[in-house]
């Protein structure tokens, strides 16, 4: 197969006729297609993924599909998402390095990406809803947001490679669009393949949506997001775009990747463990995880420190862009001057994340794609007690995030609505 043949979904029956002569795929799994052994494992909402073992190896195959897989046919999305995922792969792997799958191999007609086989990681939002605690998942996700976010920004690249590359991202329109509806204004009105769970939660929906100041809220944020072209993010950072063991965190998925605001990465992936922690009560005998909701507050104060702390020592070391330039502080003796820029910016990230985060929490829960935190706890009162104290404590940090000053502040306010009866 090759690049130049018109599109065609693989499947399993079709895949080693069809990539048997793939020279990166062979070497890595061996040439024999017989003794191959494919299954079709993609459980996302866009895509296909194949698992192919051979002989000698494994490899992961995954294909963008020219609609969303989650709703058919009727919802055309373009192929070129698995350029920009390709693309956001390579330069994740050059600005964090080891914290992405390898790449073996990208066809671009055929919208597929073959790549490292990750064993025996899993999926972390399922480990977090099974309660395993990862002892390393603050550390690498921070490590990993504060690497690509600063170094895909002018404070960090040369502006002229910067403003190339903004101009390739922004072609990844349709999927900003996915995010611009989705995330920030479906939720937020009657919007037509929203969900939620019903009748428990009818009245809450009803109250959020008449909720003037949270949908005022709600676009000012979507207005960041559209509107400031910071930095090469990931776009879709959540616990299921993150595969784990307890010894290591690789981040997979980056399709959504455009350039936008640092906070939307950070915010989205705080939401995630947040909403874990929410959802705890749903998996739970009795108590038995207790130690798992200390366990996802402490992560999320680790990752955001990790975050500041590498992002700080970066500004520190690699600021070479143009932004907040050495030679007007440093250079000059003032390193001070570099210190406060560095405190403005960390605080506006840190204010943007906290909306950003509360606007994810909500769209999970009364819209188009909900997570399996919530969404796998079968008893459906229980798992509306669950979301409606998320959507409450979503509520509260987009709203008033300009008042909120530590993230200690934030998990207090989370464990004291995760506390309250009747919700
Ligand atoms: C129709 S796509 C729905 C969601 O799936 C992806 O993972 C993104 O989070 C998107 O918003
Ligand atoms: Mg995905």
């Amino acid at each position: 197969m090759t690049g130049k043949s018109p599109f065609e979904a693989l499947s399993v029956e079709t895949l080693s006729t069809r990539l048997g002569t793939n020279e990166a795929l062979c070497a890595k799994i061996g040439k024999d297609t017989g003794a191959w052994r494919v299954r079709e494992v993609g459980d996302g909402n866009l895509n296909l993924v194949f698992i192919v073992e051979g002989a000698n190896g494994a490899a992961v195959v995954k294909q963008a599909l020219p609609y969303v897989r989650l709703v058919g046919d009727s919802w055309p999305l373009p192929l070129k998402r698995s350029f920009f995922e390709y693309h956001a792969l390579t330069r994740q792997e050059a600005r964090a390095p080891g914290s992405v799958p390898a790449i073996y191999h990208f066809d671009e007609g055929q919208a597929l990406i073959i790549m490292e086989f990750l064993s025996p990681h899993i999926i972390l939002r399922r480990a977090l809803i099974e309660g395993r605690q990862l002892p390393n998942i603050a550390r690498d996700i921070g490590l990993f947001m504060a690497r690509t976010l600063f170094r895909g920004s002018d404070l960090s690249m040369v502006t002229k490679d910067r403003k190339a590359d903004l101009a390739l991202f922004a072609d990844n329109a349709e999927l900003c669009d996915i995010t611009e509806n989705l995330v920030f204004s479906d939720p937020y009105f009657d919007a037509r393949m929203n969900r939620h769970t019903s009748p428990q939660l009818d009245g809450l929906v009803a109250e959020l949506r008449a909720d003037r100041d949270l949908k005022v809220e709600a676009q000012r944020l979507k207005h960041i997001f559209a509107a400031n072209a910071e930095t090469l993010l990931h776009g879709d950072l959540h616990s299921g775009s993150i595969m784990v063991t307890d010894s290591q965190t690789r981040m997979i998925d980056p399709e959504f990747a455009f350039y936008g605001p640092m906070a939307f990465d950070v915010g989205m992936l705080l939401a995630n463990f947040w909403m874990s922690f929410f959802s705890q009560r749903g998996h739970e005998q009795q108590g038995t995880r207790d130690a798992m909701r200390a366990y996802l507050l402490d992560v999320t104060l680790e990752t955001w420190s990790v975050f500041r702390a590498e992002f700080s020592r970066l500004w520190r070391t690699e600021r070479t862009g143009m932004l907040y330039q050495q030679s007007l502080f440093e250079d000059q003796g003032d390193r001070l001057g570099a210190e406060q820029a560095l405190d403005h910016v960390l605080h506006q990230i840190w204010t943007d994340l906290l909306g950003f985060a509360g606007i994810e929490v909500h769209r999970r829960i009364l819209g188009l794609a909900h997570n399996a935190d919530f969404e796998t706890i079968a008893d459906e009162d229980l798992r509306a007690s669950c979301e409606a104290k998320a959507l409450k404590f979503g509520r509260h940090i987009a709203v008033n995030r300009r008042h909120i000053h530590s993230i200690d502040e934030v998990n207090q306010l989370a464990a004291l609505i995760e506390q309250e009866n009747g919700i």
